[in-house]
Formats: structure tokens, C-alpha cells, sequence
């Protein structure tokens, strides 16, 4: 099977890093593979992008070196195996409140006797290769979401479940939760700190930590606090971040 570029990456002992695309475009995917990123995760809850969508999207990533991610709109079974029928490497689920969705999260995405997947994954053959179903519950790397006060309550517990490779903080709901805001790169001591305990969490358990970012500066801030998959931003901000400064220099 085609091997799963974050897995080399933590092999490694290196981060990650993911391109994010909020954009529902297969060349503006092709762009963000094209970046020099370990992965390209599609974002199916908050991109403007649906199921059909994504399947070309991940077809352009597949000309690129990136691996292919996607996050699914919540933990449903049936999107996850979706996603994961399409090529999807990588499943990040949003707002994991508590153990029993950890463990739906895991069931389906294994193969049984260990999960409740059902067999059919013909794109998935078609990027992974003919062993795709002998190595894909190995390969294939899930990222349960810490962004609500139950699953930051529930972390330590969620990192415990076995298939999970490790947690993906949404900074921004984590401070609404908190009923700090939804802040991109975080200052308030009390996110901050929650944010630390899940780093310190995943320590414990010897399990991996991402988080989302708002520049490759703040992705580069969180690698060095021990953060092993980081998204500096994502491509509708950085376009249009880049085009106003572009667009205020055209007016001198
Ligand atoms: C959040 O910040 O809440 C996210 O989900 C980032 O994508
Ligand atoms: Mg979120």
C-alpha cells in the first residue's frame, strides 16, 4: 500500500504539516499538494465543499506528493467510510465529546473482526494499491477533535482508546467553549491552558497532538512546544490575506 506521509513524518520524529482546504476546487487542491506540505486535509465541515466535490479533490491531490486527509462534518459512519472509500489516508472528527464517540470514530474505521467497515473501497484501491485492505486499518491515521468542554473534560479518557492515533485541538471552538471567543491563535490564559493540558495528555499517553493555526509561524510556535501536526491556516484565508495586502500595495 502507498505509504501515509504523517506516519513517515512521526516515524521521523518530525511534525507534520497539513495544507487545509476550505476551498471546494480541484486545482486549488492541486496548488495546496503542490506546496511542499506532508498532507492536504479536505475539509468537509466547514469548506465549502461537498461529497462529490471531495472525490476530485482528492483525485488532485493524488498528482501531488501530499496524502490525502479529510475531515469529516461529525462522527457518522457512513461519511467517515465515504471518505475513506474515496483514498482519504487520514480522518479528523470534529467536536469528540466523549469516549463512546472515540470508539464509534475508531469502529468505523477498521475492517472487521476489530471495527464495523464495510468493504468497498474502490478509490481507495486505486490510490492505496491492490494490499490496500491488508495494511489500510494500519495506514490510516484518525485525529479525534478536543473543542468542547465535555471532550476537554473526556481527553485523557478519549486518548486511552485504542485506534486512535491522537487528537486535533479547533482552537477556535475551544475558546467559545470556554466562553473566551472563537480566536484563532489563542492568548487567553484559560484556553491556554487547556490547550496544555491536552498537550500534556497526549504526552501521557504517547499519542500524537495537532492543532490548527492561523500562519506557519504560529504551526512553527506549536512544533516546538511538541505539536506533531500542524495547518498553517487555510487556502480561503491565506487567499484572501494575501490578495488584500497585494491588492492595498496596488493602491500605494
Ligand atoms: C476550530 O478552531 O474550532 C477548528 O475547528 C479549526 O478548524
Ligand atoms: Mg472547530
Amino acid at each position: 500500500m502507498r505509504p501515509n506521509n504523517v506516519l513517515e513524518c512521526w516515524a521521523q520524529g518530525r511534525a507534520a504539516v497539513s495544507g487545509w482546504l476550505a476551498i471546494g476546487n480541484t486545482y486549488s487542491a492541486e496548488i495546496v499538494g503542490c506546496s511542499g506540505v506532508d498532507c492536504v486535509t479536505v475539509d468537509l465541515q466547514h469548506g465549502m465543499t461537498d461529497v462529490q466535490q471531495m472525490i476530485g479533490m482528492l483525485q488532485a491531490i493524488s498528482a501531488t506528493p501530499a496524502t490525502p486527509f479529510v475531515r469529516v462534518p461529525s462522527c457518522d459512519p457512513a461519511i467517515m467510510m465515504k471518505a475513506l472509500d474515496a483514498g482519504a489516508y487520514g480522518l479528523i472528527c470534529p467536536m469528540v465529546d466523549n469516549v463512546q464517540q472515540a470508539q464509534a470514530f475508531v469502529d468505523a474505521t477498521h475492517y472487521p473482526p476489530t471495527g464495523t467497515r464495510s468493504f468497498g473501497p474502490t478509490r481507495g484501491l486505486l490510490y492505496g494499491g491492490a494490499d490496500y485492505f491488508k495494511h489500510a486499518d494500519q495506514t490510516i491515521v484518525r485525529l479525534a477533535m478536543i473543542e468542547t468542554l465535555p471532550g476537554l473534560e473526556a481527553v485523557e479518557d478519549i486518548l486511552a482508546v485504542e485506534g486512535i492515533q491522537g487528537i486535533f485541538i479547533g482552537p477556535a471552538d475551544l475558546g467559545l467553549a470556554l466562553g473566551k471567543g472563537p480566536v484563532g491563535d489563542p492568548v487567553d490564559p484559560d484556553v491556554l491552558a487547556a490547550i496544555e493540558r491536552c498537550r500534556q495528555a497526549a504526552a501521557k499517553a504517547g499519542k500524537h497532538i495537532g492543532i490548527f493555526c492561523t500562519s506557519g509561524a504560529v504551526a512553527a510556535r506549536y512544533a516546538a512546544q511538541g505539536f506533531d501536526f500542524v495547518v498553517p491556516n487555510h487556502d480561503a484565508n491565506l487567499l484572501k490575506a494575501v490578495l488584500a495586502s497585494e491588492v492595498q500595495s496596488a493602491r500605494g
